[in-house]
This record gives C-alpha cells, structure tokens and sequence, in this order.
C-alpha cells in the first residue's frame, strides 16, 4: 500500500481504495523525497476531535483531478494498532490531522465531497456519472 500511495502520488491511501476492505491506512504528509515519513494505522479510531476547525484544500485518488476546501476539526486523538500489533495513541493537527480524518472517512464509505455544499457534490457526482456513461458507451 506504501508503494501504491508513493506512485499515485498520494500522501494518504486507505485499504478500501486497493481492494481490500481491511481497517488500514497509510499516511505520509513528509512532503519529501529524501525524508520519507511513512506511517501505517491498523483499526484506526478517532477518540476525540477538537472544536477547532481548519481548512485544507483536499483532493482524493478515488476522485481524480477535483480539489476543493473543506473544514474539518482542526485537531485529533486517534488509537490504532501498529505494524507491531501493540495499540498506540496519537494527538494529531495541521495536514495529518485533516488526512486521518480522510482516510479513516474512507473506511466507512465517506469521501471528502460529502462535507462540501450539496450543490458542489451534486455538480462533481454528475460529472463523474457522465464520464462513466462515455466510456461504457464505447
Ligand atoms: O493525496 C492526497 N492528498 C490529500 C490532500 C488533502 C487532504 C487529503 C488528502 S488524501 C489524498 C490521497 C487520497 O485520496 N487518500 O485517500
Ligand atoms: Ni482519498
């Protein structure tokens, strides 16, 4: 999943989008090459989310080429089970923070564009159906 989320390229990958439907997620938010910073979260689950929000233009793999603000608790505690099965706690803000609370969406079927306004998720939905139609009819 490291290697799939490095060449999208994507800072963020949940299982669901590979074909797996396991509880696990990849995150890198290093935003370098030569500093790489991969960390996987097994049975992520958020214990608490702060009353501040924040705003991250966000796009996901599963939605290519669509990028839009959305608010989201601007910190987060999350428990989790390591690569070594020991279950761990972080306290996460900035992007990590937004990109759990993304990945961890995905593992309940949510995707980013179900907290934006009715009328951008309608309008990307449609575009989306419409691609998918052009390319069965061929
Ligand atoms: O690569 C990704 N970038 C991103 C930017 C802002 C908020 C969330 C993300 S996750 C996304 C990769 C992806 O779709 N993971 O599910
Ligand atoms: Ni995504």
């Amino acid at each position: 999943m490291l290697e799939t989320m490095y060449a999208a390229p994507g800072i963020g990958l949940a299982a669901v989008q590979v074909g797996e439907m396991n509880r696990l997620i990849t995150i890198d938010v290093s935003h370098d090459e030569d500093a790489k910073d991969p960390r996987v979260f097994i049975n992520p689950e958020i214990l608490w989310k702060s009353e501040d929000l924040s705003v991250y233009e966000e796009g996901c793999l599963s939605i290519p080429d669509y990028y839009e603000e959305v608010e989201r608790p601007a910190k987060v505690r999350v428990r989790y089970t390591n690569l070594a099965g020991e279950p761990e706690e972080i306290e996460a803000d900035g992007l990590l923070a937004t990109c759990l609370q993304h990945e961890i969406d995905h593992l309940d079927g949510v995707l980013f564009i179900d907290h934006i306004s009715k009328l951008k998720r309608d309008r990307v939905t449609k575009k989306f159906v419409k691609a998918a139609k052009e390319k069965a009819r061929i």
